[in-house]
């Protein structure tokens, strides 16, 4: 099993290389940042999430000025990973039950506002590494004289190419920590209703809860955050718009029943979760899984936090 997760491993990681070479694809001229602004706002006006279904329930979690949505979502029992015969691109062919205390997590990732606050306030080393990539065009957020500010029009984005120390280091500022693994993956599939993608097992339906590859979605780079339709326990773009590190260090999935699992022991690199605006459907299941270094950034990858207690 090892030996073959290996293989999977190296498969993975070779597309994800590409990736990371390429042109983000994002809008990038003066017209091109008004546009997205102007779609962000209509986006936002437009915007009507239904109450969250179940047992969860929406509140606001409050930190240095900064308001963030929160959903808090009820424990429960749901099977983790794909299930022996499943034939698609990136299934891993082990899953297993998986019993999980209740937890409240951030309704959309962290945007380029909230965290240009944290950089202000802390400075851009985090952990002895640095907490976002400033010499790449895909970081919307400008320093001047210390003063870290989102690009015009990006306010509302996720934000992209921060280092898991640098997402650490936000989350723990505003009292909160990464989701684990097994909370991502419990919380796209909304528990023992078992969602494929966040928000519907239908890949007809996939577009309207997650924003992949191409324009079914409505959007060519990378929406605002929460544009698109929250799954029924109110969380958006758990599939697609970006990947979100997660607490795990990366490990084989274990064989039997687990309840609350937190990952292998120390040692790099960490589980990423999901697929992003450059990747298929396919990737962007609630099953999919991904590892990076924790030092590492892209234009692909953000977080969202979690609280473990109210
Ligand atoms: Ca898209
Ligand atoms: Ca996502």
């Amino acid at each position: 099993m090892r030996a073959r997760y290996s293989i999977i491993a190296a498969a993975l990681a070779l597309p994800l290389l590409v990736v990371s070479l390429a042109p983000a694809g994002e809008p990038r001229s003066t017209s091109d940042l008004k546009e997205a602004a102007r779609r962000a706002e209509d986006e936002a006006r437009g915007r009507r999430a239904p109450p969250p279904r179940g047992n969860a329930k929406a509140f606001k979690h409050r930190a240095h000025g900064l308001t963030i949505a929160m959903i808090e979502v009820p424990g429960g029992t749901f099977l983790m990973g794909s299930p022996p015969g499943d034939d698609s691109e990136w299934a891993l062919d082990s899953s297993f039950t998986v019993t999980m205390s209740g937890f409240s997590m951030a309704a959309h990732g962290v945007t380029n506002a909230q965290y240009a606050a944290f950089l202000t306030a802390q400075g851009n080393v985090c952990s002895g590494y640095r907490c976002v990539d400033e010499t790449t065009d895909s970081l919307m957020l400008k320093e001047s004289g210390g003063r870290w500010t989102p690009v015009s029009g990006w306010e509302d984005f996720p934000v992209a190419e921060v280092s898991w120390y640098g997402a650490n280091g936000f989350a723990q500022w505003v009292g909160g920590q990464f989701p684990t693994e097994a909370q991502w993956e419990y919380a796209c599939r909304e528990g023992a209703q078992q969602n494929t993608w966040s928000g519907t097992s239908d890949e007809t339906a996939v577009h309207r809860f997650a924003n992949t590859k191409g324009l079914a979605d409505g959007h060519d780079g990378l929406a605002a955050a929460g544009a698109l339709e929250p799954n029924g326990w109110g969380l958006h773009d758990l599939s697609g718009n970006l990947y979100e590190w997660t607490s795990d260090w990366k490990a084989d999935y274990p064989k039997g029943p687990v309840t609350d699992p937190t990952g292998g022991p120390p040692g790099e690199p960490r589980i990423i979760r999901n697929g992003s605006f450059v990747d298929s459907t396919n990737a962007s299941r609630c099953a999919t899984r991904w590892d990076r270094r924790s030092e590492e950034t892209g234009y692909f990858m953000g977080f969202r936090i979690v609280l473990v207690k109210r």
